[in-house]
């Protein structure tokens, strides 16, 4: 099962993620089945660790569908770990500056890009890489380093993040940011007076020859987000497609 985003969002296309937040192998398994093109697993804030990332990954994989994992904040140690696991990207958040993007670019790519240490072979196995050396050739431009752009700090270091090499793109956080935008008093993602700022971080990602990406709380504004640049989209969090699935159900069960 070849590594596919790289690929894919080099050819132009967009990509739907699911967001998983519970740890259950099964119900990661269940989320590859359906249309989304990608999987991304969170461990900053949802409830994945170690052991469900490992699990994870194998059942994303093996439906042949991009597994993505959101490290929590500053673990550049796990970023490395998820990638000998299997990932085809990692999601960085609070990545504020140039030293943080460096860092964890750093941690991603084999040298001389970066030191990401050498020992994969459980990624060589299921991406059905040959030997040694192949990987080692293939592996930088195979898998992708997505720093979040969320804070006030990261949107002053745009440019610095971007200009990292070994950053491939950014991924923004719409809640955070809001946060951010109103200096504390309100988390509301989808605020139109961010739209602007938030379609600059997608031109100026395109402009370095980036990718960008963007959680997507509501998610009929991904067409917009789409429009504007942005081509790895989350729509919001699997525990939201289980209520809104059960919300239709009762409806229809109900006659509504
Ligand atoms: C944010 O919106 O802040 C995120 O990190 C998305 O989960
Ligand atoms: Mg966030």
């Amino acid at each position: 099962k070849p590594y596919q985003m790289a690929q894919q969002l080099s050819r132009g296309d967009t990509l739907l993620t699911a967001w998983s937040s519970l740890p259950s192998v099964d119900l990661v398994d269940q989320l590859a089945t359906t249309e989304f093109d990608a999987v991304t697993l969170d461990m900053q804030h949802g409830g994945h660790d170690e052991k469900s990332v490992w699990d994870g990954l194998l059942a994303i994989i093996n439906r042949q569908k991009c597994a993505v994992v959101r490290i929590p904040v500053g673990r550049n140690d796990m970023a490395s770990r998820a990638l000998d696991m299997g990932a085809d990207a990692i999601i960085a958040p609070m990545i504020n500056s140039a030293e943080d993007a460096k860092a964890f670019a750093d941690s991603m790519k084999f040298p001389p890009l970066g030191s990401r240490s050498w020992g994969a072979p459980r990624a060589q196995s299921l991406r059905d890489v040959e030997g040694g050396n192949a990987f080692l050739k293939s592996a930088n431009k195979d898998t992708l380093s997505l720093a979040m752009i969320e804070t006030r700090e990261a949107l002053a270091a745009l440019d610095d993040i971007l200009s990292v090499e070994g950053i491939d793109g950014v991924f923004v956080g719409p809640s955070d940011l809001s946060i951010a935008w109103t200096n504390g008093d309100s988390v509301d993602p989808t605020r139109e007076d961010m739209m602007e700022a938030i379609a600059l971080i997608a031109k100026k990602a395109k402009a370095a020859n980036k990718f960008a990406g963007i959680f997507s709380v509501d998610p009929s504004d991904a067409p917009r987000f789409t429009q504007m640049g942005f081509q790895f989209i989350a729509l919001g969090f699997e525990t939201g497609l289980i209520s809104a699935g059960a919300t239709q159900f009762l409806a229809a069960a109900k006659g509504g």
